[in-house]
């Protein structure tokens, strides 16, 4: 596979888009990455998902937290809250200088792809990231009358409160980029993967961006999803959690359904095997490996699988083009 597209987010997506970024020839992996995490903290723009993935693919990631940067300091979020200020979302001294600047260059008029286009030349990694759209979109999270943005919900509240709704505040106005949608409505990738991300927070956000939903129903290419559940249980995060509020078991039959119509593979944690007649009822190809990314050797063996499955459907669409 030469050309590969990947909607993650999170720090599932981020372990994912490591996975394939060691399997793959440079310049062939190209990171869309949700936006909908972001924030406005202290007059600085933070990009939660874009920084997980940056700092994941150039080996500065705290592997422990999932996020940040591995060794911090926290000096100037000491004195933050000696002065009483904002303190509850948790800004590392190092990671710091990467929202600085950041939130410079988008001052002076410079998009959120080209920020990122420029970590990636400054850093020398050998793949795209590019934010899914470079337009305000913010995730909200309805609960009993309130109205959360997400890192209130998600850090300052710990996920602690049921989930109602998920909100895509901004998605109906905002636009892919142009980079984003010539890689999904053109003919130039091989394949299109969905990271074992959650699918309510993590994903929905990027496919309610108008067109992008349409991008993979028109597909081109073939589109397989990872789940992000192993035996009912989520690696982090409250996916599971978000499901039994929904009413649903937490089960790869559930997270398939979510992406109905917008895949045409599954790949699956062993542990799962015995949905795999429920799946391919539902008209998806299911494949079964272990996908827990913390164990050694994990991460070689999903991406290795992902790949040769996503080249044989795409080999299977070459031959039945209907
Ligand atoms: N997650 C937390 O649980 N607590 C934090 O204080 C926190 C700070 C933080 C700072 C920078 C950054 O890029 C990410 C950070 N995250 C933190 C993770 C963030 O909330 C992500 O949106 C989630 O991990 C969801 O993907």
């Amino acid at each position: 596979m030469r050309k590969i597209a990947v909607l993650c987010g999170g720090v599932g997506g981020a372990r994912f888009a490591q996975a394939l970024y060691a399997s793959l020839p440079d310049a062939s992996l190209n990171l869309i990455v949700n936006v909908g995490d972001d924030f406005e903290h202290l007059g600085l723009k933070i990009c939660p998902d874009l920084d997980t993935v940056y700092y994941t693919l150039t080996g500065r990631n705290d592997e422990a937290r999932g996020w940040g940067v591995a060794g911090e300091s926290w000096h100037c979020l000491e004195s933050l809250s000696a002065l009483g200020a904002e303190s509850w979302f948790q800004l590392g001294d190092w990671d710091l200088a990467l929202h600085l600047a950041r939130t410079e260059m988008i001052r002076k008029g410079a998009r959120l792809t080209e920020v990122c286009a420029h970590l990636v030349q400054q850093s020398k990694l050998k793949c795209t990231l590019l934010p899914v759209t470079d337009d305000r979109l913010r995730t909200q999270i309805r609960s009993k009358g309130r109205v959360l943005d997400f890192q209130e919900y998600f850090v300052r509240e710990r996920c602690a409160p049921v989930c109602d709704g998920v909100l895509f505040a901004g998605a109906e106005t905002a636009r892919m980029t142009p980079e984003v949608k010539s890689l999904l409505t053109g003919k130039g990738i091989d394949c299109l993967m969905i990271a074992p991300s959650n699918p309510y927070l993590s994903i929905a956000p990027m496919l309610a961006i108008p067109g992008i939903r349409e991008a993979l129903h028109n597909r081109q290419f073939p589109v397989i999803a990872i789940s992000p559940l192993i035996g009912g249980q989520a690696v982090k995060g409250p996916l599971v959690k978000i499901m039994a509020e929904r009413g649903m078991s937490p089960s790869p039959v559930g997270i398939a359904q979510e992406y109905a119509g917008l895949i045409d593979g599954f790949v699956c944690d062993i542990a799962d095997q015995a949905k795999q007649e429920e799946l391919e009822a539902m008209g998806v190809q299911a494949k079964f490996t272990e996908t827990l990314m913390s164990k050694p050797g994990v991460k070689k063996t999903l991406a290795e699988t992902a790949l040769a499955f996503a080249q044989g459907l795409g080999a299977a669409e070459i031959k039945d083009p209907s």
